[in-house]
């Protein structure tokens, strides 16, 4: 699907079954297809907003593309760290659907602050997907432009981005960028976990009072690591929201059409000057935390098996077919497209060159400083120190 301005969140152009409160087992729930492919017309949020979406067969047929190819290439990625071409890897698999419906809500004037796991992001706004795979595999401290791309780095320090989103949402308000259609807008990803830390708590208190234009985007996926997500909260993460003066609604994070939906009415709140809102897309993570992680240490395998059900991929393609909006021959092309990028992922990965050890000292500041040239001449005797040394 191209970037630009697909959907909207207007009147559906295909006849839709139903408009309702929440999804079935969950009125708190915004969702607009369910797992088995149905469509629902439209889905009223906690404060009342009615969320619908209205895409082109093409459109559909584009956020399905996207979905199976963001979860190949993360596969590719898993596979290369497993045999040992890349450091770690964060996946993302479970969580497609959250990624590429609010990655595909996003103006081109908007800016993004992912944490380390926002794949699906950083590929809806047309970022080279080799690119955290430098990161992952230490060769670079990842390589693209945030101002280019509308998307920051990636960020590991859990919350930390919320912050820095924070301060340049209300940067936007005082360079008199809000108001209007053309407004900006900023969204900081975090996941339930990041919900406990200081930082996220004090970016929720800063937006607020500011009336910052931020959309706080949280991916509950129901583990920080090893730890569930009763140990973040006694009450559902969206419901936070209130309790700092905002609102908050929780959707379907395994819905791609529900969590394009809610991101796209939340960024244009804000760029209308309506100030920030938490949205807590409720998901899954179907894979380790990261490859140095066996949840199968502290999950059960029937608890997967019961979000199996719920995948974000298979409920697309229903969709799809029972619509006969996507033929067999349409499939066929998506995977081939999809195998095909991957086995280039992989050569290019392959062929990434080992950058000198000195490079570490580049890209730290902008212009450079004293501190870092001493520490630079002080590694390089070092390294000249090695018999037969080539530096
Ligand atoms: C400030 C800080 N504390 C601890 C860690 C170690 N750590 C890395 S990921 C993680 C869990 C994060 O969980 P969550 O916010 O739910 O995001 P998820 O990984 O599930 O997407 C922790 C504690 C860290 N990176 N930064
Ligand atoms: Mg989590």
């Amino acid at each position: 699907m191209a970037k630009g301005d697909p959907g909207g969140t207007t009147r559906s152009r295909r006849p839709a079954p139903r408009s309702k409160k929440g999804a079935a087992g969950n009125p708190e729930l915004v969702q607009l297809l369910t797992p088995d492919g149905e469509r629902i017309d439209s889905a009223t949020g906690p404060d009342g907003t009615e969320y619908r979406v209205d895409f082109t067969d093409e459109e559909y047929r584009g956020l399905y593309r996207d979905l199976v190819m963001v979860r190949k290439l993360d596969a590719e990625a898993t596979a290369l760290q497993r045999q040992g071409e890349l450091g770690l890897w964060a996946s993302l698999l479970g969580q497609e659907a959250a990624q590429v419906g609010s990655g595909r809500a996003l103006r081109s004037q908007d800016m993004a602050f992912p944490t380390y796991r926002e794949h699906g992001v950083l590929y809806c706004r047309g970022i080279d997907p080799i690119m955290p795979l430098g990161l992952f595999r230490g060769v670079d401290q990842g390589g693209w432009d945030p101002n280019e791309f509308k998307f920051n780095m990636y960020t590991i320090v859990i919350g930390a981005q919320t912050l820095h989103a924070t301060g340049y949402a209300m940067g936007i308000t005082m360079d008199g960028k809000i108001g209007n259609d053309d407004g900006e807008a900023a969204i900081a990803y975090f996941g339930d976990g990041a919900t406990s830390q200081g930082d996220v708590n004090e970016a929720f208190v800063w937006a607020s009072v500011f009336n910052a234009p931020l959309v706080f985007f949280c991916q509950n996926n129901q583990y920080a690591i090893s730890e569930p997500l009763e140990r973040q909260t006694r009450v559902p993460l969206y419901q936070r929201a209130a309790g700092f003066g905002f609102p908050g609604v929780r959707v379907d994070g395994n819905d791609v059409l529900a969590s394009y939906a809610v991101t796209r009415t939340a960024l244009d709140n804000a760029r209308h000057g309506q100030g920030p809102s938490l949205i807590e897309a409720y998901t899954y993570r179907m894979g380790a935390h990261t490859t140095s992680d066996d949840p199968t240490r502290y999950r059960i395998a029937s608890e997967v098996e019961s979000w199996q059900a719920k995948d974000p991929i298979t409920r697309v393609k229903a969709f799809l077919e029972k619509q006969q909006i996507a033929d067999s021959a349409f499939f066929a092309e998506v995977d081939e497209q999809a195998r095909r990028e991957s086995v280039h992922l992989r050569e290019r990965v392959l062929n990434m060159p080992n950058p000198e050890p000195v490079t570490m000292f580049d890209h730290v500041y902008p212009n450079g400083s004293p501190l870092l040239d001493e520490q630079r001449a002080t590694f390089n005797r070092y390294m000249e120190s090695f018999e037969g040394s080539a530096h």
